[in-house]
Protein backbone atom coordinates (compact mmCIF):
# COMPACT_ATOMS: atom_id res chain seq x y z
CA UNK A 1 0.00 0.00 0.00
CA UNK A 2 1.46 2.97 -0.96
CA UNK A 3 1.77 6.26 1.72
CA UNK A 4 -1.88 7.65 0.64
CA UNK A 5 -3.53 10.79 1.91
CA UNK A 6 -6.51 9.75 4.49
CA UNK A 7 -9.92 10.51 2.77
CA UNK A 8 -13.26 10.14 4.66
CA UNK A 9 -16.83 10.62 3.42
CA UNK A 10 -20.45 10.08 4.40
CA UNK A 11 -21.24 6.31 3.30
CA UNK A 12 -25.18 6.33 4.15
CA UNK A 13 -27.31 8.91 2.17
CA UNK A 14 -27.31 12.38 3.51
CA UNK A 15 -30.55 13.13 5.29
CA UNK A 16 -32.13 12.09 8.39
CA UNK A 17 -32.15 8.29 9.41
CA UNK A 18 -31.43 5.79 11.85
CA UNK A 19 -27.54 5.46 11.71
CA UNK A 20 -24.94 6.87 9.12
CA UNK A 21 -21.79 5.57 8.71
CA UNK A 22 -18.53 7.93 8.11
CA UNK A 23 -15.97 5.88 6.44
CA UNK A 24 -12.09 7.23 6.76
CA UNK A 25 -9.55 5.45 4.67
CA UNK A 26 -5.60 5.84 4.59
CA UNK A 27 -2.46 5.66 6.38
CA UNK A 28 -3.43 8.24 8.97
CA UNK A 29 -6.89 6.38 9.98
CA UNK A 30 -6.22 5.24 13.36
CA UNK A 31 -3.82 8.02 14.26
CA UNK A 32 -6.75 10.56 13.67
CA UNK A 33 -9.63 8.68 14.88
CA UNK A 34 -8.10 7.81 17.89
CA UNK A 35 -7.49 11.50 19.21
CA UNK A 36 -11.47 11.93 18.68
CA UNK A 37 -12.59 8.50 20.05
CA UNK A 38 -12.98 8.26 24.07
CA UNK A 39 -13.37 4.68 24.71
CA UNK A 40 -10.54 2.28 23.99
CA UNK A 41 -7.40 3.60 22.35
CA UNK A 42 -8.07 2.20 18.89
CA UNK A 43 -4.49 1.87 18.30
CA UNK A 44 -4.04 -1.34 20.10
CA UNK A 45 -6.97 -2.67 18.96
CA UNK A 46 -7.46 -5.93 16.58
CA UNK A 47 -8.27 -5.79 13.05
CA UNK A 48 -12.22 -6.65 12.49
CA UNK A 49 -13.58 -5.78 15.89
CA UNK A 50 -16.31 -3.39 16.91
CA UNK A 51 -15.93 -0.57 20.11
CA UNK A 52 -18.79 1.69 21.57
CA UNK A 53 -17.17 4.85 22.56
CA UNK A 54 -18.09 8.55 22.12
CA UNK A 55 -16.36 11.47 19.57
CA UNK A 56 -15.35 14.65 21.29
CA UNK A 57 -14.57 17.85 20.23
CA UNK A 58 -12.29 18.46 22.92
CA UNK A 59 -14.66 18.19 26.00
CA UNK A 60 -18.23 18.37 24.37
CA UNK A 61 -19.40 15.22 23.73
CA UNK A 62 -20.98 15.12 19.76
CA UNK A 63 -22.24 11.91 19.32
CA UNK A 64 -21.92 7.88 21.13
CA UNK A 65 -21.16 5.66 18.20
CA UNK A 66 -19.65 2.28 17.44
CA UNK A 67 -16.58 2.00 15.43
CA UNK A 68 -15.79 -0.82 13.18
CA UNK A 69 -11.51 -1.39 12.73
CA UNK A 70 -10.21 -2.95 9.48
CA UNK A 71 -6.37 -3.18 9.11
CA UNK A 72 -4.66 -3.27 5.88
CA UNK A 73 -4.85 -5.17 3.84
CA UNK A 74 -7.82 -6.83 5.04
CA UNK A 75 -10.45 -4.20 4.36
CA UNK A 76 -12.43 -2.81 0.94
CA UNK A 77 -9.69 -0.63 0.24
CA UNK A 78 -6.67 -2.61 1.46
CA UNK A 79 -5.81 0.57 3.67
CA UNK A 80 -6.36 1.21 7.39
CA UNK A 81 -10.13 1.56 7.33
CA UNK A 82 -12.80 2.95 10.44
CA UNK A 83 -16.04 2.85 9.85
CA UNK A 84 -18.13 5.12 12.52
CA UNK A 85 -21.51 4.38 12.71
CA UNK A 86 -23.42 7.24 14.65
CA UNK A 87 -26.65 8.99 14.47
CA UNK A 88 -28.01 10.15 11.24
CA UNK A 89 -28.67 13.87 12.66
CA UNK A 90 -27.21 15.93 9.66
CA UNK A 91 -25.87 18.22 12.09
CA UNK A 92 -24.01 15.02 13.70
CA UNK A 93 -22.49 13.80 10.77
CA UNK A 94 -21.14 17.00 9.65
CA UNK A 95 -19.59 18.28 12.74
CA UNK A 96 -17.76 14.79 12.68
CA UNK A 97 -16.72 14.68 9.14
CA UNK A 98 -15.37 18.45 10.06
CA UNK A 99 -13.52 16.96 12.62
CA UNK A 100 -11.50 14.31 11.33
CA UNK A 101 -11.01 16.77 8.69
CA UNK A 102 -9.26 19.49 11.44
CA UNK A 103 -7.11 16.18 12.15
CA UNK A 104 -5.49 16.02 8.75
CA UNK A 105 -8.00 13.58 6.36
CA UNK A 106 -9.76 15.10 3.11
CA UNK A 107 -12.86 14.45 2.07
CA UNK A 108 -12.75 11.75 -0.39
CA UNK A 109 -13.77 12.27 -3.94
CA UNK A 110 -17.23 10.35 -5.88
CA UNK A 111 -15.58 6.94 -6.00
CA UNK A 112 -12.36 7.51 -4.39
CA UNK A 113 -12.98 4.66 -1.98
CA UNK A 114 -13.14 1.84 -4.84
CA UNK A 115 -11.02 3.78 -6.73
CA UNK A 116 -8.43 2.50 -4.09
CA UNK A 117 -9.86 -0.52 -4.05
CA UNK A 118 -8.89 -1.03 -7.55
CA UNK A 119 -5.59 0.56 -7.61
CA UNK A 120 -4.55 -1.69 -4.70
CA UNK A 121 -5.51 -5.05 -6.56
CA UNK A 122 -8.55 -5.40 -4.47
CA UNK A 123 -11.20 -5.60 -7.69
CA UNK A 124 -10.56 -5.49 -11.35
CA UNK A 125 -11.62 -2.96 -13.25
CA UNK A 126 -14.86 -4.81 -14.45
CA UNK A 127 -15.82 -5.61 -10.92
CA UNK A 128 -15.16 -1.35 -9.47
CA UNK A 129 -17.96 -1.46 -12.11
CA UNK A 130 -20.03 -3.58 -11.29
CA UNK A 131 -19.81 -1.97 -7.75
CA UNK A 132 -21.32 1.27 -9.27
CA UNK A 133 -24.22 -1.27 -10.81
CA UNK A 134 -25.02 -3.24 -7.45
CA UNK A 135 -25.67 0.12 -5.94
CA UNK A 136 -27.84 1.24 -8.96
CA UNK A 137 -29.39 -2.18 -9.30
CA UNK A 138 -33.30 -2.49 -8.34
CA UNK A 139 -34.35 -5.10 -9.99
CA UNK A 140 -33.89 -8.81 -9.07
CA UNK A 141 -31.68 -9.58 -12.50
CA UNK A 142 -29.96 -6.15 -12.33
CA UNK A 143 -28.60 -7.28 -8.46
CA UNK A 144 -27.82 -10.39 -9.92
CA UNK A 145 -25.90 -9.83 -12.79
CA UNK A 146 -24.23 -7.34 -10.65
CA UNK A 147 -23.32 -9.74 -7.77
CA UNK A 148 -21.91 -12.21 -10.51
CA UNK A 149 -19.62 -9.24 -11.66
CA UNK A 150 -18.14 -8.20 -8.64
CA UNK A 151 -17.61 -11.97 -7.61
CA UNK A 152 -15.23 -12.53 -10.28
CA UNK A 153 -17.35 -12.59 -13.51
CA UNK A 154 -15.46 -12.66 -16.91
CA UNK A 155 -13.10 -10.91 -15.62
CA UNK A 156 -10.93 -13.44 -14.31
CA UNK A 157 -11.45 -16.25 -17.66
CA UNK A 158 -10.42 -13.18 -19.31
CA UNK A 159 -7.38 -12.03 -17.73
CA UNK A 160 -6.49 -15.94 -17.97
CA UNK A 161 -7.53 -15.87 -21.52
CA UNK A 162 -4.68 -12.70 -22.13
CA UNK A 163 -2.01 -14.37 -20.13
CA UNK A 164 -2.26 -17.40 -22.86
CA UNK A 165 -1.88 -14.69 -25.91
CA UNK A 166 0.47 -12.99 -24.39
CA UNK A 167 2.71 -15.92 -24.60
CA UNK A 168 2.28 -16.04 -28.06
CA UNK A 169 2.78 -12.70 -28.53
CA UNK A 170 6.19 -12.86 -27.11
CA UNK A 171 6.92 -15.52 -29.20
CA UNK A 172 5.87 -14.14 -31.97
CA UNK A 173 8.00 -10.77 -31.43
CA UNK A 174 10.82 -13.31 -30.77
CA UNK A 175 10.62 -14.38 -34.26
CA UNK A 176 11.17 -11.03 -35.61
CA UNK A 177 14.04 -10.66 -33.76
CA UNK A 178 15.35 -12.85 -35.87
CA UNK A 179 15.20 -10.82 -39.16
CA UNK A 180 15.47 -12.29 -42.22
CA UNK A 181 16.14 -15.79 -40.53
CA UNK A 182 12.99 -18.05 -41.02
CA UNK A 183 12.15 -19.16 -37.94
CA UNK A 184 8.96 -20.14 -36.56
CA UNK A 185 8.63 -20.06 -32.08
CA UNK A 186 5.12 -19.66 -32.19
CA UNK A 187 3.22 -22.59 -33.22
CA UNK A 188 0.67 -21.34 -35.96
CA UNK A 189 -1.70 -24.53 -35.32
CA UNK A 190 -1.78 -23.80 -31.50
CA UNK A 191 -2.41 -20.35 -32.02
CA UNK A 192 -5.54 -20.98 -33.82
CA UNK A 193 -6.72 -22.94 -31.22
CA UNK A 194 -6.17 -20.81 -28.83
CA UNK A 195 -8.07 -17.71 -30.31
CA UNK A 196 -11.04 -20.25 -30.62
CA UNK A 197 -10.91 -20.92 -27.39
CA UNK A 198 -10.83 -16.90 -26.51
CA UNK A 199 -13.76 -16.25 -29.41
CA UNK A 200 -15.70 -19.15 -27.53
CA UNK A 201 -15.66 -17.15 -24.25
CA UNK A 202 -16.06 -13.72 -26.11
CA UNK A 203 -19.05 -14.15 -28.48
CA UNK A 204 -21.22 -15.27 -26.15
CA UNK A 205 -20.44 -12.26 -24.10
CA UNK A 206 -21.08 -10.19 -26.70
CA UNK A 207 -24.40 -11.56 -27.43
CA UNK A 208 -25.60 -11.46 -23.57
CA UNK A 209 -25.15 -7.32 -24.16
CA UNK A 210 -28.46 -6.93 -25.86
CA UNK A 211 -30.04 -8.97 -22.70
CA UNK A 212 -27.53 -7.10 -20.34
CA UNK A 213 -28.72 -3.78 -21.35
CA UNK A 214 -32.24 -4.93 -21.17
CA UNK A 215 -32.01 -6.29 -17.59
CA UNK A 216 -29.97 -2.47 -16.77
CA UNK A 217 -32.61 -0.45 -18.19
CA UNK A 218 -35.64 -2.15 -19.10
CA UNK A 219 -37.40 -3.64 -22.06
CA UNK A 220 -39.06 -1.27 -23.93
CA UNK A 221 -42.47 -2.86 -24.87
CA UNK A 222 -44.83 -0.52 -27.08
CA UNK A 223 -48.38 -1.74 -27.14
CA UNK A 224 -50.28 -1.11 -30.14
CA UNK A 225 -52.97 -1.86 -32.16
CA UNK A 226 -56.30 0.02 -33.66
CA UNK A 227 -57.97 2.47 -31.44
CA UNK A 228 -61.00 1.08 -29.07
CA UNK A 229 -58.70 -2.31 -29.21
CA UNK A 230 -58.33 -1.48 -25.08
CA UNK A 231 -54.41 -0.70 -25.13
CA UNK A 232 -55.04 1.42 -22.39
CA UNK A 233 -56.98 -0.54 -20.36
CA UNK A 234 -54.54 -3.86 -20.83
CA UNK A 235 -51.90 -0.85 -19.56
CA UNK A 236 -53.86 -0.09 -16.21
CA UNK A 237 -54.66 -3.83 -15.96
CA UNK A 238 -50.90 -4.63 -16.12
CA UNK A 239 -49.79 -1.23 -14.14
CA UNK A 240 -52.55 -2.34 -11.38
CA UNK A 241 -53.25 1.13 -11.35
CA UNK A 242 -55.74 3.76 -13.53
CA UNK A 243 -52.87 5.50 -15.01
CA UNK A 244 -54.24 5.66 -19.19
CA UNK A 245 -57.95 7.16 -19.62
CA UNK A 246 -60.12 4.38 -20.89
CA UNK A 247 -63.15 5.00 -23.17
CA UNK A 248 -65.40 3.86 -25.84
CA UNK A 249 -64.51 6.74 -27.85
CA UNK A 250 -61.82 5.82 -30.62
CA UNK A 251 -58.98 8.21 -30.23
CA UNK A 252 -59.27 8.73 -26.38
CA UNK A 253 -55.23 8.11 -26.14
CA UNK A 254 -53.20 10.65 -28.18
CA UNK A 255 -49.81 10.34 -26.22
CA UNK A 256 -47.52 7.99 -25.42
CA UNK A 257 -47.94 7.04 -22.17
CA UNK A 258 -45.46 5.02 -19.91
CA UNK A 259 -44.56 3.44 -16.93
CA UNK A 260 -42.20 0.56 -14.97
CA UNK A 261 -43.05 -2.82 -14.17
CA UNK A 262 -41.24 -5.95 -12.67
CA UNK A 263 -42.48 -9.29 -14.20
CA UNK A 264 -40.41 -12.38 -12.96
CA UNK A 265 -37.37 -10.23 -11.89
CA UNK A 266 -37.03 -8.37 -15.05
CA UNK A 267 -38.21 -4.50 -16.07
CA UNK A 268 -40.65 -3.70 -18.44
CA UNK A 269 -40.73 -0.30 -19.30
CA UNK A 270 -44.34 -0.27 -20.77
CA UNK A 271 -45.27 1.83 -23.43
CA UNK A 272 -49.15 2.92 -24.26
CA UNK A 273 -49.68 4.83 -27.42
CA UNK A 274 -52.33 6.43 -29.94
CA UNK A 275 -54.26 3.67 -31.46
CA UNK A 276 -52.89 3.28 -35.30
CA UNK A 277 -55.52 5.15 -38.13
CA UNK A 278 -55.70 7.97 -40.35
CA UNK A 279 -55.63 10.20 -37.78
CA UNK A 280 -59.15 12.67 -37.65
CA UNK A 281 -57.13 16.16 -36.50
CA UNK A 282 -54.11 17.04 -35.99
CA UNK A 283 -53.42 16.60 -32.38
CA UNK A 284 -53.93 12.88 -33.42
CA UNK A 285 -51.98 13.00 -36.14
CA UNK A 286 -49.27 13.95 -34.18
CA UNK A 287 -50.20 11.00 -31.26
CA UNK A 288 -50.32 8.50 -34.30
CA UNK A 289 -46.64 9.84 -35.48
CA UNK A 290 -45.31 9.31 -31.75
CA UNK A 291 -46.96 5.63 -31.71
CA UNK A 292 -44.84 5.06 -35.00
CA UNK A 293 -41.69 6.16 -33.13
CA UNK A 294 -42.06 3.78 -30.26
CA UNK A 295 -43.31 0.90 -32.31
CA UNK A 296 -39.43 1.57 -34.01
CA UNK A 297 -37.24 1.65 -30.53
CA UNK A 298 -39.22 -1.19 -28.97
CA UNK A 299 -37.52 -3.99 -27.74
CA UNK A 300 -40.70 -6.07 -27.92
CA UNK A 301 -44.50 -5.05 -29.47
CA UNK A 302 -47.16 -6.12 -27.90
CA UNK A 303 -49.81 -6.24 -30.83
CA UNK A 304 -53.84 -5.47 -29.25
CA UNK A 305 -57.03 -5.96 -31.27
CA UNK A 306 -60.45 -6.79 -31.33
CA UNK A 307 -61.25 -10.08 -33.08
CA UNK A 308 -64.65 -8.96 -33.62
CA UNK A 309 -63.62 -5.89 -34.95
CA UNK A 310 -60.98 -6.26 -37.12
CA UNK A 311 -59.98 -8.81 -40.37
CA UNK A 312 -57.51 -11.38 -40.83
CA UNK A 313 -55.68 -9.25 -42.92
CA UNK A 314 -55.44 -6.40 -40.96
CA UNK A 315 -52.96 -8.31 -39.07
CA UNK A 316 -51.08 -9.08 -41.86
CA UNK A 317 -50.14 -5.63 -43.26
CA UNK A 318 -49.86 -4.90 -39.34
CA UNK A 319 -46.94 -7.75 -38.70
CA UNK A 320 -45.15 -6.69 -42.41
CA UNK A 321 -43.87 -3.03 -40.39
CA UNK A 322 -42.98 -4.78 -37.29
CA UNK A 323 -38.97 -4.64 -36.82
CA UNK A 324 -39.20 -6.23 -33.29
CA UNK A 325 -40.36 -9.36 -31.88
CA UNK A 326 -44.23 -9.11 -31.06
CA UNK A 327 -47.27 -10.96 -29.17
CA UNK A 328 -50.12 -11.03 -31.19
CA UNK A 329 -52.64 -10.48 -28.24
CA UNK A 330 -56.63 -10.87 -28.43
CA UNK A 331 -58.41 -8.72 -26.08
CA UNK A 332 -62.39 -8.86 -25.80
CA UNK A 333 -62.37 -12.45 -25.68
CA UNK A 334 -65.25 -11.77 -23.43
CA UNK A 335 -67.60 -10.85 -26.56
CA UNK A 336 -66.16 -12.88 -28.96
CA UNK A 337 -68.26 -15.97 -30.71
CA UNK A 338 -66.12 -19.18 -30.57
CA UNK A 339 -66.46 -18.94 -35.01
CA UNK A 340 -64.26 -16.15 -34.95
CA UNK A 341 -61.68 -16.81 -32.63
CA UNK A 342 -61.41 -20.32 -34.63
CA UNK A 343 -60.88 -18.71 -37.97
CA UNK A 344 -58.17 -16.42 -36.22
CA UNK A 345 -56.30 -19.73 -34.53
CA UNK A 346 -56.33 -21.50 -37.21
CA UNK A 347 -54.33 -18.06 -39.07
CA UNK A 348 -52.70 -17.55 -35.96
CA UNK A 349 -51.51 -20.25 -33.93
CA UNK A 350 -49.84 -18.26 -31.01
CA UNK A 351 -52.67 -15.69 -30.38
CA UNK A 352 -53.11 -15.21 -26.31
CA UNK A 353 -56.23 -14.62 -25.83
CA UNK A 354 -57.25 -12.12 -22.72
CA UNK A 355 -60.01 -9.88 -21.60
CA UNK A 356 -58.49 -6.67 -20.25
CA UNK A 357 -61.64 -5.55 -18.94
CA UNK A 358 -62.49 -8.66 -16.89
CA UNK A 359 -59.01 -9.66 -16.68
CA UNK A 360 -58.85 -12.92 -18.24
CA UNK A 361 -55.54 -14.36 -19.29
CA UNK A 362 -53.39 -11.75 -17.87
CA UNK A 363 -50.93 -13.94 -16.38
CA UNK A 364 -50.34 -15.99 -19.18
CA UNK A 365 -49.31 -12.76 -20.62
CA UNK A 366 -47.19 -11.95 -18.29
CA UNK A 367 -45.35 -14.91 -18.64
CA UNK A 368 -44.98 -14.91 -22.13
CA UNK A 369 -43.42 -11.59 -22.14
CA UNK A 370 -41.16 -13.07 -19.60
CA UNK A 371 -40.08 -15.83 -21.82
CA UNK A 372 -40.07 -13.53 -24.72
CA UNK A 373 -36.95 -11.83 -23.26
CA UNK A 374 -35.30 -14.89 -22.05
CA UNK A 375 -35.30 -16.64 -25.64
CA UNK A 376 -31.80 -15.67 -25.69
CA UNK A 377 -31.48 -19.04 -23.75
CA UNK A 378 -29.45 -16.84 -21.28
CA UNK A 379 -29.93 -17.90 -18.10
CA UNK A 380 -30.14 -15.20 -15.41
CA UNK A 381 -27.45 -16.46 -13.55
CA UNK A 382 -25.15 -16.43 -16.22
CA UNK A 383 -22.42 -13.84 -16.56
CA UNK A 384 -24.41 -10.96 -18.28
CA UNK A 385 -22.05 -7.81 -20.20
CA UNK A 386 -24.04 -4.79 -19.04
CA UNK A 387 -21.57 -1.83 -19.29
CA UNK A 388 -21.56 -0.35 -22.68
CA UNK A 389 -17.41 0.22 -22.65
CA UNK A 390 -17.10 -3.75 -21.64
CA UNK A 391 -19.04 -4.37 -24.72
CA UNK A 392 -17.55 -2.66 -27.16
CA UNK A 393 -13.81 -3.71 -25.82
CA UNK A 394 -15.16 -7.47 -26.43
CA UNK A 395 -16.27 -6.13 -30.17
CA UNK A 396 -13.19 -5.03 -30.66
CA UNK A 397 -10.87 -7.52 -29.27
CA UNK A 398 -12.83 -10.40 -31.22
CA UNK A 399 -12.76 -8.13 -34.26
CA UNK A 400 -8.84 -8.12 -33.68
CA UNK A 401 -8.54 -11.95 -33.41
CA UNK A 402 -10.29 -12.35 -36.75
CA UNK A 403 -8.19 -10.36 -38.24
CA UNK A 404 -5.28 -12.61 -36.62
CA UNK A 405 -7.48 -15.92 -37.83
CA UNK A 406 -7.51 -14.62 -41.90
CA UNK A 407 -4.13 -13.44 -41.34
CA UNK A 408 -3.12 -17.32 -40.24
CA UNK A 409 -5.26 -18.10 -43.30
CA UNK A 410 -3.45 -16.38 -45.82
CA UNK A 411 -0.28 -16.99 -43.94
CA UNK A 412 1.06 -13.46 -43.48
CA UNK A 413 4.56 -12.54 -41.53
CA UNK A 414 4.56 -12.31 -37.53
CA UNK A 415 4.82 -8.70 -37.96
CA UNK A 416 1.37 -8.14 -39.50
CA UNK A 417 0.07 -10.82 -36.72
CA UNK A 418 1.58 -9.19 -34.04
CA UNK A 419 0.41 -6.16 -34.74
CA UNK A 420 -3.46 -7.69 -34.45
CA UNK A 421 -2.45 -9.72 -31.33
CA UNK A 422 -1.57 -6.64 -29.76
CA UNK A 423 -5.02 -5.06 -30.62
CA UNK A 424 -6.22 -7.97 -29.25
CA UNK A 425 -4.29 -7.59 -25.66
CA UNK A 426 -4.75 -4.15 -25.67
CA UNK A 427 -8.60 -3.97 -25.28
CA UNK A 428 -8.48 -6.96 -23.30
CA UNK A 429 -6.64 -5.39 -20.74
CA UNK A 430 -8.61 -2.55 -21.05
CA UNK A 431 -11.80 -4.38 -19.43
CA UNK A 432 -10.28 -5.46 -16.85
CA UNK A 433 -7.88 -3.06 -15.81
CA UNK A 434 -4.54 -3.89 -16.85
CA UNK A 435 -4.17 -1.37 -19.15
CA UNK A 436 -5.74 2.26 -18.36
CA UNK A 437 -4.90 6.02 -18.59
CA UNK A 438 -5.94 8.29 -16.39
CA UNK A 439 -8.69 9.75 -18.38
CA UNK A 440 -10.45 6.33 -18.23
CA UNK A 441 -10.22 6.04 -14.72
CA UNK A 442 -11.21 9.45 -13.82
CA UNK A 443 -14.43 8.79 -16.15
CA UNK A 444 -15.48 5.73 -14.64
CA UNK A 445 -15.21 7.00 -10.97
CA UNK A 446 -16.73 10.29 -11.29
CA UNK A 447 -19.58 7.89 -11.75
CA UNK A 448 -20.05 7.07 -8.75
CA UNK A 449 -21.28 8.62 -5.38
CA UNK A 450 -19.23 10.17 -2.36
CA UNK A 451 -18.54 7.51 -0.04
CA UNK A 452 -17.92 4.45 -2.23
N1 LIG B 1 -65.91 -6.19 -23.61
C1 LIG B 1 -64.70 -5.74 -23.38
N2 LIG B 1 -64.44 -4.44 -23.48
C2 LIG B 1 -63.18 -4.00 -23.25
C3 LIG B 1 -62.13 -4.88 -22.93
N3 LIG B 1 -61.02 -4.18 -22.78
C4 LIG B 1 -61.35 -2.89 -23.02
N4 LIG B 1 -62.66 -2.78 -23.31
C5 LIG B 1 -63.38 -1.54 -23.62
O1 LIG B 1 -62.97 -1.05 -24.87
C6 LIG B 1 -63.06 0.39 -24.89
C7 LIG B 1 -61.76 1.00 -25.37
O2 LIG B 1 -60.76 0.75 -24.39
P1 LIG B 1 -59.42 1.60 -24.31
O3 LIG B 1 -58.55 0.91 -23.33
O4 LIG B 1 -59.70 3.04 -24.11
O5 LIG B 1 -58.90 1.36 -25.79
P2 LIG B 1 -57.57 1.97 -26.49
O6 LIG B 1 -57.04 0.88 -27.36
O7 LIG B 1 -56.67 2.52 -25.48
O8 LIG B 1 -58.20 3.10 -27.40
P3 LIG B 1 -57.53 4.46 -27.94
O9 LIG B 1 -56.82 5.10 -26.82
O10 LIG B 1 -58.70 5.23 -28.40
O11 LIG B 1 -56.64 4.07 -29.05
C8 LIG B 1 -63.45 0.81 -23.50
O12 LIG B 1 -64.82 1.06 -23.46
C9 LIG B 1 -63.12 -0.41 -22.67
O13 LIG B 1 -63.89 -0.50 -21.50
C10 LIG B 1 -62.45 -6.29 -22.81
O14 LIG B 1 -61.60 -7.14 -22.51
N5 LIG B 1 -63.74 -6.66 -23.05
MG1 LIG C 1 -55.95 4.35 -25.18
Amino acid sequence: MTNSETIVALATPSGVGAIAVIRVSGSETFSIVNKLFRGKNLEKQASHTIHFGTIRDGEMIVDEVLVSLFKAPASYTREDTIEISCHGSDFIIQKILKLIIKEGARLANAGEFTQRAFLNGQLDLAQAEAVADLIASDSEASHQTAINQIRGGFSKQIAQLREQLINFASLIELELDFGEEDVEFADRDDLRQLIFKIQMVLIPLIESFELGNVIKNGVPTVIIGKPNAGKSTLLNRLLNEEKAIVSDIAGTTRDVIEDELFIGGIRFRLIDTAGLRKATDTIEAIGVERTKQQMEKASLIVYLFDASEIQLSDIETQLADFNAPYLLVGNKVDKLSLDKKAEFDAAYSDIIWISASENKNIEFLKDTLVRKVKTKEVKLGDTVVTNLRHYQHLSQTNEALNNVLEGLSQSITGDFLAQDIRFALHHLGEITGQITTDDLLANIFSKFCIGK
